[in-house]
């Protein structure tokens, strides 16, 4: 399949927003490593249905990272399965996990599946109300990686800012604690310095907003991380 350690950006698309067929072109045409399908509302099976089978005819890895279990469907090179760490309910590290396991478990393909540990850094995203998320301290926020690492030994561990630009700092010093677990940032990057400056510590960026909000700029932060 796909060599994902030598992944350093990646698109990520809701498949509740409109984009239009040149934009999406230009998105899967860009040289990004992949494009991954999520969001946190109103995702649906059409949508994301929809909105694979228009990626499909470029040959950008697709990935889906599956927010409810209703609207997963074959067809991904990947499936990427958030465990939330920093949420204060059993549910979202686990449970909704371990329910779609028991209905799906004798049909899923686990050499497509990975789990990512997301930590949620920013209190007015959805997702961080959503899944009921507790702000970590820095110290805190090391002990998670610590133990994505060393302990769940998974493939990804996600500092997730959703919507807003994180600290550089906090990166560096997740980074610091990350050898076999990839790092992916993720949250308000929206031009190439934010790109360049956090893939300086991140394994993977990941660009969502700025795809729908300023395309031209979103675009340019491929040439920033990759040399093309
Ligand atoms: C969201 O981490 C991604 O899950 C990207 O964040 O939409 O803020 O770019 P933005």
């Amino acid at each position: 399949m796909y060599n994902m350690a030598e992944w350093r950006h990646v698109f990520k698309l809701d498949p509740a927003k409109e984009i239009d067929d040149e934009l999406l072109e230009k998105i899967c045409e860009s040289g990004t490593d992949a494009i991954i399908v999520g969001g946190t509302d109103n995702v649906t099976l059409d949508g994301v249905l929809q909105l694979l089978s228009r990626i499909r005819r470029y040959t950008v890895p697709c990935i889906l990272e599956i927010s409810t279990i209703d609207s997963v469907t074959p067809g991904f090179d990947y499936y990427f399965v958030p465990m939330v760490l920093n949420s204060q309910e059993k549910k979202w590290m686990m449970d909704a996990q371990h329910e779609a396991v028991v209905e799906y478990g004798d049909i899923i393909d686990w050499d497509q599946m990975r789990a990512e540990g997301y930590c949620i850094m920013n209190k007015d995203a959805k997702v961080y109300e959503h899944a009921g998320c507790k702000l970590p301290t820095t110290e805190e926020t090391i002990a998670y990686a610590r133990m994505a690492e060393h302990l769940f030994h998974l493939p990804f561990f996600y500092l997730e800012y959703s919507g807003v630009y994180g600290d550089p700092k906090i990166v560096e010093a997740v980074k610091r604690e990350l050898k076999q677990t990839k790092l992916i940032y993720g949250g308000g990057i929206t031009h190439k310095e934010q790109a360049e400056e956090m893939s300086a510590f991140a394994d993977i960026i990941v660009v969502g907003n700025a795809v729908y909000e300023n395309s031209k700029e979103a675009l340019k932060t491929v040439g920033a991380v990759k040399a093309l």
